[in-house]
């Protein structure tokens, strides 16, 4: 069974959108494992994101996303890194397909409301940086 890291990011807090995005991952079928409202300190922003770091975006990137709370969750099932990623979207809104988390909810690439891994090995690495293992549900 795969786990993935999923982000409802800062806006999506704002705009009250925790229950109905949480909503959209148990009705696909997957199991919340792990969850955690936290104000992300910047250095784990930093180690997050560092695969960014020379691009132009990523200053405003950690500004973002550690703007205020987010929700972290670690989310389980056959498959749940490459299915979070289909049922999430393309990263711009505008690109992503109908009926994508995107496409319904996100406002630009950066407002875009939600993280999931984009691979089993970012997984490891990204769950590590926000739960200790204690922290995740077996
Ligand atoms: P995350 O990592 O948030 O799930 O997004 P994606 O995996 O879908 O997209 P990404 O790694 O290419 O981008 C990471 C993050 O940076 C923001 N971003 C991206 C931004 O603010 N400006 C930009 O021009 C781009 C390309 C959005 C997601």
């Amino acid at each position: 069974m795969e786990q993935t890291l999923v982000l409802l990011k800062p806006d999506a807090i704002e705009r009250g959108l925790c229950g109905q995005l949480i909503g959209r991952i148990e009705r696909k079928g997957f199991r919340i494992v792990a969850l955690k409202m936290m104000l992300l300190p910047h250095e784990v922003a930093l180690k997050h994101y560092s695969e960014h770091r020379e691009k132009d975006f990523f200053t405003e990137l950690v500004a973002f996303i550690t703007s205020g709370p987010l929700a972290a969750l670690v989310v389980e099932g056959d498959n749940v890194v490459q299915l979070m990623r289909s049922i999430m979207g393309a990263t711009d809104p505008a690109k992503a397909a109908p009926g994508t988390i995107r496409s319904d909810y996100a406002t630009s690439v950066r407002y875009n409301v939600i993280h999931g891994s984009d691979s089993l090995d970012s997984a490891k690495r990204e769950i590590a940086l926000f739960f200790k293992p204690e922290e995740i549900c077996h």
